[in-house]
């Protein structure tokens, strides 16, 4: 069992480039920090690796193993003390109390270790007894630099040139399929990013993950730095590399939604999947020989899959929605650097708008040989978020009656209180448009969209009484669950400055950084120096090497049934994280789960906008 304790020194990582990564890494750097000292005992301490803000809730969350000898659980659900010590020892904060928050997967009792009392910025650990937390981190710069390093993993998902392979990847993209008239016609939609390991490209969240880059640095401008050119090698171009990624992004949606009657959904299909390689080997044949071009499936309003397994499409909306709110609040960001550029995505965001009016419902992504796709069911959400950035954008009133009348259709994400859903159900995870109507709105719509966030967020705190204050259902992408939390609670407690759900916000944003059963953050090489996962589910992690991931925000714990009925899915290597992996929920650092360890894309552009807010 590797852990926790001795090595970690929980420096974030400073904006640098890939090339400095690679030399540390050349030099033993990352390597060394996976093997420490065995658990002593079987209670760890687990807690935010990236550190704490000097004036923000701080907590750490002890979990007692559920492989306690017997009459030891017992002992333990009875209160304890721990204390804070600086790293020579001596204590920084006095001994407090933490009653038992009862049992939380592997845990047979998790406490709750909060020193929110501590504000003096330093190092510290957490101590209860013989166990000692890993090294905390106070700092008011806790966060410099994390969001740009999610941008690493971007980077490395673009198709068209691709930066770290310093070679353009799917240079044929595509052909048309599934299209009443125009099948097997060539159309231009290189670019983009890959969705996930796989290199499949969809709207659905490549515009998702557009919008929130451009949100996040629009509403935290220092978060991001300027190391990047447009084209995704290093250099500076006087463009912070947000933009730069998000341009990178629009340049493709653009493509995707050529003219008024032609939306493009999806490129390539999981025929993908024939192919575990990097992109520039990747020699899936669809039909027309290995390596050749790509199929591009357009929205047609009804159920598509060329071959047994269909979606279940009704409509352009989900789709047409994200085009819309993406393109409206783009034409903003560029209204004063590219006149010309912003006139056009204003066009394209009104015709995308229209589109998805004249076909309300789903566009669901298309299966192909495997029973797996984007099963998304709403898209009230997206048009909502669409109208409300069109009345930002042209101040025509009608649209953000549209909004609000949208908002009203489904004031609650679905997912928020469920114990389940199916794969991308209810997406985006988070409904920016509650928010985005809250920016325009009069007093009664903002009251109005800050009770529909709050009603959300009650839903998932009334399951979340255990020691990781965690209450969303682990289904497939539970990171990305975790992170739609944490960033709802905060864009709630920025509208209304009510603090209600702060300990929960905290929380979720602990979790993804090690205050979970495992220990690990789950953004790779983030922070540098800690447990971060090293054998994800990636072809060019396995090939190249783990530096390649940098940034990627992997799908995180899933319930235990999931694991076991997925196809295909098997341990390469014996479970490092075996002795937490006895709960409900389950997670492993090994390339073969492509359930809780693949790096996915959208994940980690929507994880850009919580970490700029806790940009310093
Ligand atoms: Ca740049
Ligand atoms: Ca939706």
């Amino acid at each position: 069992m590797w852990s926790d304790h001795s090595v970690m020194t929980n420096r974030p990582l400073p904006p640098r480039s890939i090339l400095t990564l690679l030399a540390a890494l050349a030099t033993g750097g990352a390597a060394s920090n996976r093997l420490t000292t065995p658990v002593s005992t079987s209670s760890v301490i687990r807690i935010n690796q990236l550190g704490y803000l000097p004036n923000g809730p701080k907590t750490a969350v002890m979990c007692v193993t559920s492989d306690s000898t017997p009459g030891a659980a017992a002992a333990v659900a009875s209160p304890i003390t721990f204390v804070v010590q600086d790293t020579t020892g001596r204590q920084a904060l006095g001994a407090r109390r933490a009653s038992s928050a009862g049992a939380f997967g592997p845990c047979a009792q998790t406490y709750r270790l909060d020193f929110s009392s501590l504000r003096t910025p330093g190092r510290y650990r957490v101590v209860a007894g013989d166990v000692r937390s890993p090294i905390v981190r106070i700092d008011a710069r806790a966060y410099a630099g994390a969001a740009d390093t999610l941008l690493y993993y971007m980077r490395q998902q673009r198709s068209g040139f691709n930066p770290t392979l310093r070679d353009s990847v799917h240079k044929r993209d595509g052909l048309i399929v599934d299209h009443p008239t125009r099948t097997g016609e060539f159309v231009n939609v290189s670019g983009g990013w890959a969705d996930a390991a796989d290199y499949l490209q969809y709207v659905t969240t490549s515009a998702t993950a557009t919008y929130v880059m451009l949100k996040a640095r629009a509403d935290y401008p220092r978060a991001f730095s300027d190391n990047f050119a447009a084209n995704g090698l290093p250099g500076v171009n006087g463009v912070d590399d947000a933009l730069d990624e998000a341009r990178h992004g629009l340049e493709w949606l653009l493509r995707m939604f050529p003219d008024d009657s032609t939306m493009f959904n999806q490129l390539a299909d999981d025929r993908d999947h024939s192919f575990f390689d990097i992109p520039t080997n990747d020699s899936s044949d669809y039909g027309w020989g290995k390596g050749k071009e790509r199929p591009v499936y357009p929205c047609t309003g009804k159920p598509q899959g060329l071959f047994s397994g269909k979606n279940r499409a009704t409509g352009y909306a989900s789709t047409a929605g994200k085009y819309a709110s993406t393109f409206a609040l783009a034409a903003r960001a560029y209204a004063g650097s590219d006149p010309a550029f912003a006139k056009r995505l204003r066009e394209r965001a009104l015709a995308a708008y229209a589109l998805g009016v004249k076909y309300p419902g789903n566009c669901q992504t298309a299966p192909g040989r495997a029973p797996y796709f984007y099963e998304e069911e709403n898209w009230v959400d997206d048009m909502e978020l669409g109208a409300a950035e069109l009345f930002a954008l042209t101040k025509e009133r009608p649209f953000l009656d549209d909004a609000l009348g949208f908002a009203a259709r489904e004031p609650v994400t679905p997912w928020m209180g469920a114990d389940t859903a199916r794969h991308y159900e209810w997406y985006p995870w988070l409904n920016h448009g509650h928010d985005a109507v809250w920016r325009v709105a009069d007093g009664a719509g903002k009251r109005q969209m800050a009770a529909y966030y709050r009603q959300g967020l009650e839903r998932v705190v009334a399951r979340a009484s255990n020691g990781f204050r965690v209450g969303i259902p682990f289904i497939w992408c539970s990171n990305n669950l975790m992170s739609a939390f944490a960033t709802q609670a905060l864009l709630y407690r920025r509208m209304t400055g009510d603090n209600r759900f702060r300990e929960y916000e905290a929380a979720a944003l602990d979790w993804l950084f090690g205050a979970n059963p495992w220990g690990t953050s789950m953004v790779i090489g983030l922070p540098w120096s800690g447990t971060w996962p090293h054998d994800p589910h990636s072809a060019m992690s396995k090939q190249i090497g783990i530096e390649t991931q940098l940034g990627g925000l992997v799908d995180g714990p899933v319930y235990r049934s999931i694991f076991e009925n997925l196809r295909g899915i098997h341990l390469f290597d014996p479970d490092e994280y075996a002795m937490y992996n006895t709960g409900f929920i389950v997670y492993h650092d090994d390339l073969g789960d492509y359930s809780s360890n693949e790096p996915i894309m959208d994940g980690t552009g929507m994880l850009t906008y919580l970490l700029a807010a806790m940009a310093p």
